[in-house]
């Protein structure tokens, strides 16, 4: 493939494996995050272009696509993976907690889907892949604002996947489980995380899949947990 594809929170976590596994098929990758020295790492390993960039900034959305378009020509794949999320009980979280799950969660999906379109609608051709959550289809304790991002994260993309099936353009969700990942402040690779969490590279795999399905078919969601976790 020589398709072009903007990756945000490329520098860690699912992001990165879905970054250098897209490059490894031959996609221009473009890597979006905020900290620019472990984005500048994964923008070596993929060739591509890192862009340091707050998604949840309309103007930093808008800087990303015209340097994509600047460089490569086109967008063909947009992953909206960046996301952050906390935990705790409603009464303990902070309003600053709340509005940024939303901000990055749902604002920077919403402006990073916004900015990428007229491109693709012009094209009648383009893929949109979010990474929402297992749990933007249940709720669970210490989850409210988390959940509330996914599931309202969720609600824009596959509105969106409506609005857009007549130019061309295909909305996949992906919902995963427990990955093991630098989110909500862990750290990846430790034993007790082994068997409990799948790893950022199934993440990958699943996209792939999603990615090479052929052009009469859409993948709306893929929902895909540890064999191990419960729900
Ligand atoms: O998290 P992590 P994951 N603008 O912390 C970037 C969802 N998910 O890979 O900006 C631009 O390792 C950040 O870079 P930096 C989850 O909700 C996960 O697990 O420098 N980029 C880093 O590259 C999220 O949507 C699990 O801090 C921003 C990356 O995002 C997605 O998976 C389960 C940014 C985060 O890497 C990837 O998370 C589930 C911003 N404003 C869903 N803010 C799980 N891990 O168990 C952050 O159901 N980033």
């Amino acid at each position: 493939t020589d398709k072009v594809a903007i990756v945000t929170g490329a520098s860690r976590g699912i992001g990165r494996a879905i970054a250098l596994l897209l490059a490894m098929q031959g996609a221009k990758v473009v890597c979006v995050a905020r900290t620019a020295e472990e984005l500048e790492e994964v923008a070596l390993k993929t060739a591509g272009l890192a862009i340091t960039a707050d998604v949840s900034d309309e103007a930093d959305a808008q800087h990303i696509v015209a340097e994509t378009i600047r460089n490569f020509g086109r967008i063909d794949i947009l992953i909206c993976n960046a996301g952050v999320g906390s935990f705790s009980l409603l009464e303990h979280f902070t309003l600053e907690e709340w509005d940024q799950m939303f901000a990055v969660n749902v604002r920077g999906t919403f402006l990073l889907c916004k900015a990428v379109l007229p491109y693709l609608k012009a094209q009648h051709d383009g893929h949109i892949v979010g990474i929402a959550s297992d749990v933007s289809k249940r709720t669970f304790q210490h989850g409210a604002a988390y959940g509330a991002s996914k599931y309202a994260q969720d609600a824009v993309l596959s509105s969106l996947r409506k609005e857009v099936r007549s130019f061309g353009i295909k909305v996949t969700t992906i919902y995963p489980g427990l990955v093991d990942t630098y989110f909500n402040d862990s750290k990846p690779g430790n034993p007790d995380t082994e068997k409990t969490h799948l790893k950022p590279a199934d993440i990958a795999q699943a996209v792939r899949y999603v990615l090479e399905a052929p052009a009469h078919v859409v993948v709306d969601e893929l929902m895909i947990h540890p064999l191990t976790q419960e729900y």
